[in-house]
């Protein structure tokens, strides 16, 4: 191990830093392999590719590499299209055109005239940015060259970040500082960290960026904000990335001075057909709309008592099917609808199903509630065949412990993903409907809420970054495991040292894990503070009743649990069987999802022996101590790290420490008020009263606007 002191960093190269190779073979065998470059540049993404490509491998090999016109020694590197390349065009790669597509690369070892080569090829420039960066990976990750054969392309066509970001600078749900769109300086001001942001997005793949909050501002829509978006569009069109805006659905009204937002209005169509050409005419590849409508006070269709395929529809024939997309969201629910929350996206969409327009997708979070640490996968997955549906995750940490928890995502991302949704007999995984392969959809895509925001190190937790980059991995291929992902991470983000990225990996994968553990074991969900949702609020009862804590955990003398099989809201029916039959049947329902579907008596038999009561107090308990176990992990990684990383990281490690307590105790209090039985002496005892947790008060919590929530 290398015990020399490192440098300290601060997070702002997240996993693009380049680090020299220190490993004497590999790096001897690396500089053999790369002694030039043939890269003709003919269009501004060749450029960047190449800026890229050069600038890393100086960096990477610590001698120059240079750029020269001919392969005249073993050693080459080629990259291109057959378009841009001659040489590409003449060594008729069997990959070309065929299986990578319009965006995927293949990288060859092979020899082209007579001298050993390595070739970055790809139909489009996109597709040799794409191939640049992950061949930039495999250096990173010290992997070997000689053998080189990888054909990669994208499974799905838009993989996407969601940017929860509003124009005054807030993000709903940040936890990393501000926005990074500076709207008052552009167009004139473009700040350089936009271009970083354009490749560390297109280093793992993402092609498209919502700029706004979903909880939308019709002024994005006026002429000033839209030449704004413009010169950000102009930035990240290189980088493969388009621009996408939320749209209000009552803009005419705001900002078109018309007295209705009907979508079957005639008025109201024309308002939209001319916005939609209106910006086109100064974003010629603007992606789309996403579209939050009649969803937690959103206006929408609903509020002129049409659908949700009228309102989709009418956008979708004003941006036309050859420029956009409307990218509508099943987050839809409302409390005057009496029926449990978990049913009503599938209740109101499932009988559209078959009526959207072409240039429709539906965006669907990846379980029926609110993206809570654990939660089924959504039953829309599967239900509506004729519908390309979208996977929305959450990237931004709004339920996992903002910014000072580490919990690497790329689990939870999977555990959807891999689920069997039953739909078309067994094998029919989530991932199958998503990237559009189970039905013949040829749109399909994921969306990351973001948890980009101004922090110097971007995601606010050193660890953070890692969730930004598992989401657009998998979104490139959802079948990348968990732990490669990881790994990668870390090579890219710390060192290559195997015994560092071992014990981190190890960590990182067990982390999710814990905080479901401390926050919500068992299937409780939505038991968080009322608002900014900061810390545990099991009691909260106020207010609208689906957006209480009771109305979820349905705590009483009896037992615990929100009862959706068919004795209560029959939620269960909403999964195909057998899916449907395991989890309605007490006795077969995962454990790890109980509550979510059962109402379970107190003296419940667990698996383990323990009694329900008795199985919670262990779970909270071995949650606070994987915490522990985290901390013991990160200590002995000391002399990996550089000094401001590791501390800021042990700091974080600490609050997490403190706050799982906050959670356990609370939460375990608050239900030993209804099952009456004791905490187990084996455990810790809870530090403060019940009392002392229900009145702690937070003020001005990131992530939430003032004007909306106040503690
Ligand atoms: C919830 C967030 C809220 C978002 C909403 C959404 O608390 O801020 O507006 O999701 O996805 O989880 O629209």
């Amino acid at each position: 191990m290398d015990m020399k002191p490192l440098k300290s960093e601060d997070g702002y190269e997240l996993w693009l830093r380049y680090a020299p190779v220190t490993d004497a073979p590999t790096l001897a065998a690396y500089r053999t392999a790369i002694t030039q470059v043939v890269f003709d540049a003919s269009s501004p993404t060749l450029r960047v590719a190449r800026e890229e490509l050069t600038l890393a491998l100086e960096s990477l090999l610590e001698i120059s590499v240079p750029v020269v016109k001919q392969v005249v020694q073993d050693g080459t590197l080629v990259a291109g299209t057959p378009r841009s390349s001659s040489l590409i065009a003449e060594l008729a790669l069997q990959e070309l055109p065929g299986p990578v597509g319009d965006e995927g690369f293949v990288i060859v070892s092979r020899p082209v005239r007579t001298r050993d080569c390595i070739v970055i090829a790809a139909n489009t420039d996109v597709g040799v940015l794409y191939g640049v960066f992950h061949f930039l990976r495999h250096l990173q990750t010290h992997r070997p060259l000689d053998t080189l054969h990888i054909v990669s392309a994208p499974k799905t066509k838009f993989r996407m970040l969601n940017h929860w970001d509003n124009l005054d600078g807030t993000i709903e749900r940040g936890y990393a500082g501000f926005s990074l769109w500076d709207w008052h300086k552009l167009p004139d001001y473009l700040a350089p960290r936009y271009r970083d942001y354009a490749r560390a997005n297109a280093s793992i793949g993402i092609n498209g960026a919502v700029l706004t909050n979903v909880n939308a501002n019709a002024l994005i829509l006026t002429r000033p904000y839209l030449r704004k978006v413009a010169a950000l569009a102009d930035l990240f069109r290189s980088y493969g990335i388009r621009v996408f805006l939320t749209a209000r659905f009552s803009a005419p009204i705001e900002i078109g001075g018309l007295s209705t937002a009907d979508p079957l209005a005639v008025e109201v169509a024309a308002w939209w057909k001319e916005k939609a050409d209106e910006i086109y005419a100064i974003i010629p590849d603007f992606g789309g709309f996403v579209v939050k409508a009649n969803s937690e006070g959103q206006p929408g269709p609903h509020d002129y008592d049409r659908s949700h395929g009228d309102g989709a529809n009418m956008l979708a024939r004003a941006l036309t099917a050859d420029r956009g997309v409307v990218i509508w969201r099943a987050f839809v629910y409302d409390d005057k609808v009496p029926d449990d929350r978990a049913k009503q996206a599938n209740n109101d969409l499932v009988p559209q199903d078959g009526s959207f327009l072409e240039n429709v997708l539906l965006q669907v979070k990846n379980g029926p509630i609110d993206f809570q640490p654990r939660e089924p996968y959504h039953p829309l997955f599967g239900s509506m065949p004729k519908t390309p549906l979208m996977l929305e995750v959450q990237i931004t940490q709004e339920y996992l412990g903002n910014a000072t928890h580490l919990a690497y995502l790329a689990p939870m991302y999977k555990e959807t993903l891999d689920a069997d949704t039953y739909c078309q007999g067994p094998g029919s995984q989530v991932a199958d409907v998503v990237d559009g392969s189970l039905d013949g959809h040829a749109m399909s895509g994921m969306a990351g809420v973001s948890n980009i925001g101004s922090d110097r190190n971007w995601c606010g937790h050193p660890f953070a970054a890692a969730n930004w980059f598992a989401f657009g991995r998998l979104a490139w291929d959802h079948q990348v495991s968990s732990e490669d992902i990881a790994d990668d991470w870390l090579r890219m983000t710390f060192t290559n040292d195997e015994d560092f990225v071992g014990s981190a990996r190890a960590m990182m994968l067990a982390s999710r894990e814990a905080v479901v553990r401390y926050m919500t074991p068992l299937g409780l969900h939505h038991i968080m503070a009322y608002g900014h949702h900061y810390g545990p609020g099991p009691w909260v009862d106020q207010g609208r009743a689906d957006w209480t804590c009771v109305y979820y955990h349905r705590a009483d003398s009896r037992g615990l649990g929100f009862d959706r099989t068919p004795t209560g809201s029959d939620a269960v029916s909403q999964y195909f069987s057998p899916y449907r039959e395991q989890i309605s049947n007490l006795d077969t329902c995962p454990e790890n999802l109980l509550l979510w579907f059962h109402h379970v008596p107190w003296q419940h038999p667990m698996k383990s022996g323990r009694t329900l009561w008795d199985e919670l107090c262990y779970q909270y308990n071995h949650g606070v101590e994987s915490v522990r176990q985290m901390q013991a992990t990160w200590a002995a990684l000391a002399p990996y790290v550089d000094a401001a990383r590791f501390e800021h990281v042990q700091d974080l490690l600490r609050i997490q420490e403190q706050e799982a307590r906050w959670w356990r105790d609370a939460c375990l209090l608050y239900f030993q008020t209804f099952s009456r039985l004791p905490i187990p002496l084996e455990y810790e005892q809870p530090a403060q009263s019940l009392d002392y947790y229900r009145n702690l008060k937070h003020y001005y919590v990131p992530g939430i606007p003032e004007r909306r929530f106040r503690s």
